[in-house]
């Protein structure tokens, strides 16, 4: 399978994040990246290419205009305030003050944000525009022949949303690739997402439209980030009504139950008729993971992939999402493609 990556991801190095009342260093780090690569080139899955260049027209086509320039900007705003130091929020618009973008940088940061866990850095917009070149430059490459691609994305993108940031993600790599599908000639197009957390920034995308299918397989949103969207009652609105499917799963959820969960995910996915889609993988559903609760092992991952291979019945891109078991994390990135490589 060919492999789409960027050394530009290092560009994203956060310090450290806010999680249970301690700043620790930040999960989602490069050397996540780096040890999928390796693996990778280990096992010979295949040619590993630099991805071409798409600029923010693309990123707009999800993206709010105002926070892609938020995103541009925001370093050189927030350095010149306190210099060379990661930027978190510290205040959030919540529900009862008004949705106003002040000027002042830590009001933006508050307003663009929902948590305190995804720091803007030094190349924090450099390594999120790399991020959409490497889904961008596979989806170019799966509509052009139909064959699988990985896209080894890196910061993540499944938690951003129209106009908000978190969860390590920035640019919504797979939304820009499934829009991008669709105006290259896809009628209609399915994003599976099956990282542990729900894809609260794909779903809001996508939530009012029936040409891009979002189905999610996730930890319970009642008792796991990020709280508050991925719960099953979510079902899409207006045109969308009807497509969107959460499918979440309990803490300690193991093989047989997610398998369960897949079988219907892929039934609802072919009954569509996709014509591409974007798998959106994750592999935090690890037992071993550090920040998730599910109970997968390595071999699962393969019983993965081939049960995707085999049911997802349209060409797929997959986009790299979470995964945070740094020490096993190539093995079961590579297991899942493989398998799904056939
Ligand atoms: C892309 C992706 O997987 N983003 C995940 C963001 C999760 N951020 C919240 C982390 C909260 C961790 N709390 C667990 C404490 C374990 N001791
Ligand atoms: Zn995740």
């Amino acid at each position: 399978m060919l492999t789409i990556y960027s050394e530009d991801h290092r560009l994203q190095h956060g310090k450290v994040e806010l999680t249970g009342g301690h700043f620790i260093p930040v999960v989602e780090k490069p050397e996540r990246a780096e040890t999928i690569l390796a693996r990778i080139q280990a096992i010979g899955l295949g040619e590993v290419r630099a991805p071409e260049r798409f600029g923010t027209d693309p990123i707009a086509r999800v993206h709010a205009p105002h926070f892609i320039r938020f995103l541009e900007t925001a370093w050189d705003e927030w350095a010149a305030a306190h210099g060379e130091i990661d930027a978190l929020p510290t205040n959030w618009a919540v529900r009862n003050m008004r949705q106003v973008i002040p000027s002042s940088i830590e009001g933006k940061l508050g307003y663009y944000a929902s948590d305190c866990g995804t720091p803007i850095t030094a190349g924090t917009w450099r390594a999120a525009l790399s991020s959409v070149d490497v889904a961008l430059t596979g989806a170019k490459r799966v509509a052009a022949d139909g064959k699988p691609v990985f896209s080894l994305c890196r910061p993540p993108g499944h938690h951003a949303s129209t106009d908000v940031y978190c969860g390590y993600c920035f640019f919504n790599n797979a939304a820009v690739a499934a829009q991008w599908f669709r105006d290259n000639g896809a009628a209609r197009v399915a994003v599976l997402d099956i990282d542990y957390h729900h894809g609260n920034g794909t779903q809001e995308i996508f939530y009012g439209r029936d040409d891009v299918l979002f189905v999610s397989l996730h930890a319970d949103p009642n008792v796991e980030y990020p709280y508050y969207l991925g719960y099953a009652e979510e079902r899409g609105e207006g045109a969308g009504e009807g497509f969107n499917l959460n499918l979440p799963m309990p803490f300690g959820t193991i093989w047989d139950r997610y398998r369960e969960a897949l079988d219907a995910a892929l039934a609802r996915i072919r009954d569509y008729g996709a014509d591409a889609v974007v798998l959106s993988f994750g592999a935090d559903t690890f037992q071993e993971d550090p920040i998730s609760q599910f109970k997968l092992n390595s071999d699962d991952f393969t019983r993965m992939g081939e049960i995707l291979g085999r049911g997802l019945g349209a060409p797929t891109l997959t986009v790299m999402e979470g995964g945070y078991a740094v020490d096993a994390l190539g093995v079961n990135v590579s297991n899942l493609l493989q398998a799904l490589d056939g």
